[in-house]
């Protein structure tokens, strides 16, 4: 597989980046993650293609989250919070425009550069235990510590967990969300798995990762955004009280197997038809000559593009809103990714959803194309046309 948001020109092809792209699964600590790992350089940079603001269901999912740390955690005084991959400050500006002290770590240039315009203060540095000292010594420990779709992306977890451990006061709080396995295996959302997301996290291998570094989940919650992600409260050993949601989902986590190897040779199973079927559908609507264009060049859509053997003369380009993407070609496969506006202007028989995790939102914006007969390919939880 390439670099999923390795989004490229032409003259770049040549020198294009490959790596393996394999899961495995620990028996022992019950964590689940890539066997291979790509440097972290070659992801997060100054032209990282990934802007949290494009999706306006995801800035009112970050105003939520923002505002619940707010009540439930911030009630001291002089509260300081720290996010890690705060990206172009979708969740830190509301503390920023509430007046609470804040700090944002962005290693990607170009979208921690965008967080610092818009007021937000921001360091662009990979998060690890060296820099929370340095924190500490310069702005004292923080209340809460925040971070989404970030975590799994750290492949020294250790390092990141001691440091939290450093950073966070005695009553402090970790609160952060990530893509939940039991979601990716009960939905099949094989697409949740390329470079950036190093692991594939459950209660179980969350707890045991924490408890190494004398910290305690004592809360979760699932989150309906990105295909199903689960939100983990964490805190100093014996600090908080553990809510009865933990057993809970300890439970419902024995009950779906997610630590038996069965299960994972069923979602192989899974992801093997459902390749099948969307090649096979692809196959029948350009015998049909209908022109079919993606929606969303999403990370993900890298791995079903490249997997599914996906070329342009079956897609003939991928629509998305974010401008550094336009123009250039998808990794791997190299489809053209085109502005939004093409799109519009010139509306194709079958939308191929590739940002499938905002549908709600997308469906919404394109009622008129649905309307006039558009139709929508998507492929989680299973391949199927909608009108
Ligand atoms: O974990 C990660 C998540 C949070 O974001 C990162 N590793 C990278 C990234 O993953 P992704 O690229 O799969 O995220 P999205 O949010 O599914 O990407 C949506 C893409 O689709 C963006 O490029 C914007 C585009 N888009 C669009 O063109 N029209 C999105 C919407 C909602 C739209 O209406
Ligand atoms: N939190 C945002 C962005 C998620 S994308 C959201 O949910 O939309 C992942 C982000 O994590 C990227 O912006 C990337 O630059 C950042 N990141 C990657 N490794 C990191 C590390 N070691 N420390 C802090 N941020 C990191």
């Amino acid at each position: 597989m390439p670099i999923a948001n390795g989004f490229l020109t032409a003259d770049q092809f040549a020198d294009e980046y490959f790596f393996e792209l394999q899961v495995g699964a620990c028996p022992k600590c019950s964590m689940v993650q890539l066997t291979e790992l790509v440097d972290r350089d070659r992801m997060f940079h100054a032209n990282y293609a990934f802007f949290s603001s494009t999706s306006s269901n995801m800035q009112t999912h970050f105003r939520d989250f923002a505002s619940s740390v707010t009540a439930e955690h911030l009630g001291g005084p002089d509260p300081f919070v720290v996010e890690i991959g705060s990206n172009d400050g979708i969740m830190l500006r509301h503390f920023a425009a509430a007046g609470i002290r804040h700090l944002g770590i962005e290693p990607s240039a170009n979208v921690a550069a965008v967080a610092r315009e818009r007021g937000i203060r921001t360091i662009s540095e990979f998060f690890d235990e060296e820099l929370a000292r340095r924190i500490v010594a310069e702005h004292g420990q923080a209340d809460a510590f925040l971070g989404a779709n970030v975590m799994c992306h750290i492949p020294y977890l250790h390092s990141v967990a001691e440091g939290i451990r450093i950073l966070l006061k005695p009553e402090g709080v970790l609160v952060f969300e990530d893509p939940y396995l039991g979601d990716i295996i009960e939905k099949t959302s094989y697409d949740q798995i390329y470079d950036e997301h190093a692991f594939y996290f459950s209660l179980a291998s969350v707890s045991r990762l924490f408890a190494q570094h004398g910290l305690e989940v004592v809360d979760v919650e699932p989150q309906n955004v990105h295909g199903g992600s689960m939100r983990y409260v964490i805190a100093h050993l014996g600090a908080r009280r553990v809510s009865a949601r933990i057993s809970a989902l300890r439970a419902k986590e024995a009950a779906l197997g997610l630590q038996d190897p069965a299960s994972f040779a069923g979602l192989r199973r899974r992801i093997e038809e459902s390749r099948v079927a969307l090649v096979s559908l692809l196959q029948d609507v350009k015998r049909q000559g209908k022109r079919v264009v993606g929606y969303g060049a999403t990370s993900k859509s890298t791995t079903v593009i490249n997997y599914c053997g996906i070329t342009s003369d079956i897609v003939e380009y991928i629509s998305d809103t974010t401008p550094i993407k336009q123009g250039k070609f998808s990794p791997g496969a190299h489809l053209p990714v085109r502005p939004y506006e093409e799109f519009t202007r010139r509306a194709p028989d079958y939308a191929l959803l590739f940002a499938w995790n905002h549908s709600a939102e997308i469906l919404e914006r394109e009622r008129a194309f649905t309307r006039a007969g558009g139709r929508w390919i998507s492929y989680v939880p299973k391949v199927q046309v909608s009108g």
